[in-house]
């Protein structure tokens, strides 16, 4: 191992010594304090050394009333935009510094744009934690659409005055509740952002975290209360899909690239005489069935939201459907129940309501009043085309908390309003294999393996919209790095046969 001189260490620190901002520019920065800006209080302005690969920067935090926190990081070398990170789940904090893109204002920030974030207007102890939302309407409006609203309208202030111009590109992004934000700004706030990138949005709000996740609950419960799919069913569906699955569509590659063309025979998993162990009782058929090929019906059969569990997902379902082996995990449980309780009733049932109290009759009707504050399911973007906005909408193929059903089917009702001219203002990216937004490793593309802020920019630079997002998996100790395009909704990368499946030119898009 090279020695580290004394020399070097000195050099080491000489940089980190040469990385804070410009004294002007801190000056600049810590006036930002003294702005005096309706509805904003508890200013505090800090510069911020550089450190790592951030750059030096103007750290703005503020609250608007009642109580949205936000941070502004205004980089003294900046690039002329603006980028701002929307939040997940049930938000609750302000994650200034989360890493990765998703929901991450630096890494709009590490490219040299001013960049914004805030905790969705109220506080909690995770992005599961809905208590705050008890009888109380406002935070609830907030978390719904106003505190990205009022964040972004700051933030846009705050950058015109303190670079003395206005911020172009003005770039949001956000996955999960962040693209329910994304899709909300596109059609309430048309002029706020001219890119906005979408991913794995959860549109129907109500419809999936209280309605579609009941239904998930509900398969999986026993009369005992216990958990009838765990872990270990998990591997043994993963691994009996991924068989079956993989070549159907086309390719043999470990990736199911078109989960919604797959039909399973359950029973071929079945226990029986001479089969023990790992394999799947009558009541586990039944979850396996309800949750990928039934879906949330009421009780006459009816369809009330159009999305399953998608093959495919399996490895996923650790964290958010059967929980780990080494416990932990299963957040859709979690989740549905604290959004019942809280947030999904205009009159809120409280601590005492649990997801097995969820009538599929009855509730879902009483899930519009909130639906109005929380969904963003309104087919028609002619608002976000007059303004000139342009919207990446990317979805992992196997996300098995936001399922990609819905989005799908949304896109054809967008088809439906806009016809062909809605490629010119909103593009669809399902990605195989891809957990949701990309967080957790599996057998496709995370978030780390593509970059949609790239595309958008170009496409903003260019006018030409992207036919396709091209994604890359880092090599592995036991595979090789491959890359591969996805491409844009209805059409779909499709193999020429021979060339090498690890090769992005063995694959062209067709329907
Ligand atoms: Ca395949």
């Amino acid at each position: 191992m090279r020695q580290q001189t004394p020399l070097r260490w000195l050099l080491a620190l000489g940089v980190a010594l040469a990385a804070p901002m410009s004294a002007k520019a801190e000056d600049a920065c810590r006036a930002l304090a003294e702005l005096r800006i309706n509805d904003v209080q508890n200013l505090s302005a800090v510069p911020v050394a550089a450190r790592d690969d951030l750059p030096a920067f103007c750290s703005l935090r503020g609250t608007i009333r009642p109580a949205i926190s936000f941070e502004i990081r205004l980089p003294e070398d900046w690039n002329g935009g603006f980028y701002m990170a929307g939040c997940g789940g049930l938000c609750g904090q302000l994650l200034s510094d989360a890493p990765g893109f998703v929901n991450a204002m630096n890494h709009g920030l590490r490219r040299g744009y001013a960049a914004a974030t805030m905790d969705g207007g109220h506080w909690g102890t995770s992005s599961v934690d809905g208590r705050w939302a008890l009888h109380n309407r406002l935070a609830e409006v907030d978390w719904g659409h106003r505190a990205v609203r009022e964040t972004a309208k700051l933030a846009q202030t705050v950058i015109t005055q303190y670079y003395d111009a206005t911020p172009s590109p003005r770039i949001f992004a956000g996955c999960s509740t962040g693209g329910r934000q994304a899709n909300m700004l596109a059609l309430r706030d048309p002029d706020l952002f001219d890119g906005i990138l979408n991913g794995a949005p959860a549109l129907d709000y109500t419809g999936l975290v209280a309605t579609w996740m009941a239904s998930v609950v509900q398969a999986n419960t026993d009369s005992d209360g216990a958990r009838i799919l765990g872990p270990q069913e998990a591997e043994l569906i993963g691994a009996h899909v991924l068989d079956q699955c993989d070549a159907a569509d086309g390719l043999e590659d470990g990736l199911i690239s078109d989960p919604d063309a797959c039909r399973i025979d359950w029973t071929a998993l079945a226990c029986s005489e001479g089969r023990n162990a790992p394999c799947l009782s009558p009541a586990q058929i039944d979850t396996v069935t309800a949750w990928t090929e039934t879906g949330a019906v009421n009780s006459a059969g009816d369809q009330l939201y159009p999305a399953t569990v998608p093959l495919g997902s399996e490895p996923f379902w650790g964290l958010w459907l059967t929980g780990f082996a080494q416990g932990g995990g299963a957040l859709v449980p979690v989740f549905n129940q604290q959004f019942l309780q809280f947030m999904a009733f205009r009159e809120d049932p409280g601590e005492t309501f649990s997801s097995m109290d969820f009538d599929f009759d009855t509730h879902p009707a009483e899930l519009e009043f909130m639906g109005r504050i929380y969904n963003a399911t309104d087919a028609d973007l002619s608002g976000f085309a007059e303004a000139g906005g342009r919207m990446i909408t990317w979805h992992g193929l196997a996300d098995a908390i936001v399922p990609h059903g819905y989005t799908v089917d949304y896109f054809t009702r967008l088809r439906e309003t806009h016809g062909a001219a809605l490629d010119d203002v909103n593009r669809l990216f399902l990605i195989p294999g891809m957990d949701h937004c990309g967080i957790q490793p599996g057998p496709g593309i995370t978030s780390a393996g593509f970059d949609p802020l790239g595309a958008m920019e170009d496409w903003l630079a260019t006018g030409t919209a992207p036919d396709t997002l091209m994604t890359t998996r880092p090599a592995t100790e036991d595979a090789a790095e491959w890359s591969r395009p996805v491409c844009a909704w209805p059409q779909r990368a499709v193999h020429d046969g021979s060339g090498d499946w690890r090769e992005a030119a063995s694959f062209t898009c067709s329907e």
